[in-house]
């Protein structure tokens, strides 16, 4: 039996300050009819994917931070975007900026909602790894204010029965933590969706760009890998507001391997056909969690405060 899902990665390429929403989501139906035209049941766009990469402005008035949030998914921009994606069947993940008014408390969260073909909201993430600092650092040329934007995902690493499978979400810094993965990976999970905005430069100091794309694949890969598990990762990409950002959208396998890459800078369908039976091989061998896992072990080996200390001469 095979559970084949046909996914389209929707990189987009760089959006500016200037740009209206009403620009950015026509862009985006652009992508989405590609995706229809290819076959595709489920479409994954980036982070944050209605604005540019505002975390990077050094903003204090909430006034002027609030223009870049959304109180309400699907809004009057992007209405049309989930009527369209509902008559052409296709499921989608959305990264978006939410503002949200709960018991009196306005919150901000870097936010991800999984959308189903009937158009229903299936699921949302908020993001928990927010990286990058709050407070103004002069020596920094490139800026990532999202702990001064954003509030700490309140609602943990949850993962859907949808699609024929299980899935769950994660946005961008979070990619980089294997509790993201494991936490999903305990929980089932068949494919993992997860946008991202990740500048090409220097980020803490002498690290070779190269690494950047490194880093991406890496973390990707072995979030597949180490957890039986398709994952789907999504770039904004390109020289946005004088930032370069990474692309390398991809496509990856329970086995790790890269199914299907972007090879451009710009908006970009990476579309691959992925069996989520796939899954059920990694999980009933390698990493059978059951069979192999050792959890009651761990607690023994974390318990060691810092490093053993080396053995006596
Ligand atoms: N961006 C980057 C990311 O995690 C970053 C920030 C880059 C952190 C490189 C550490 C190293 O891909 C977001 N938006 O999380």
């Amino acid at each position: 039996m095979s559970r084949k899902l046909v996914i389209g990665a929707a990189q987009m390429g760089p959006i500016a300050r200037a740009d209206s929403r009403s620009a950015v989501v026509d862009r985006q139906l652009a992508l989405l009819e590609k995706a229809h035209a290819r076959g595709c049941g489920l479409v994954v766009y980036p982070e944050l994917c209605l604005t540019t990469f505002f975390p990077r402005f050094d903003l204090h008035d909430r006034a002027d931070m609030d223009v870049f949030f959304e109180m309400e998914m699907p809004g009057p921009d992007t209405k049309r975007l989930f009527d369209a994606a509902k008559k052409m069947k296709i499921a989608f993940y959305y990264g978006y900026a939410e503002k949200i008014v709960e018991d009196g408390e306005t919150h901000y969260y870097n936010t991800a909602i999984l959308v189903g073909p009937d158009g229903e909201q299936i699921g949302k993430y908020r993001k928990v790894h927010l990286p990058g600092h709050a407070e103004t650092d002069p020596k920094k040329k490139v800026h990532n204010f999202e702990k001064r934007y954003f509030e700490v995902g309140n609602l943990g690493f949850p993962v859907w029965r949808a699609l024929g499978g299980v899935v769950g979400m994660a946005v961008c810094n979070d990619r980089r933590w294997p509790e993201t993965y494991r936490v999903m990976g305990l929980k089932g999970v068949e494919l993992v969706l997860i946008g991202y905005n990740t500048g090409a430069g220097n980020y803490w100091g002498n690290e070779a760009p190269y690494l950047r794309t490194f880093h991406n694949s890496l973390s990707l890969q072995s979030g597949a890998y180490q957890n039986g598990t398709w994952v789907v990762g999504v770039a904004k990409a390109g020289l946005e507001e004088g930032v370069a950002m990474i692309g390398g959208s991809m496509i990856v396998a329970p086995s790790g391997e890269i199914v299907a890459q972007a090879h451009t800078l710009g908006d970009e369908l990476v579309v691959s056909e992925c069996d989520l039976d796939e899954c059920v091989f990694a999980k009933s061998t390698t990493f059978d969690f059951a069979r192999h896992r050792r959890p009651e072990h761990y607690g023994i080996i974390a318990s060691q405060a810092g490093p053993t200390p080396p053995p006596e001469p």
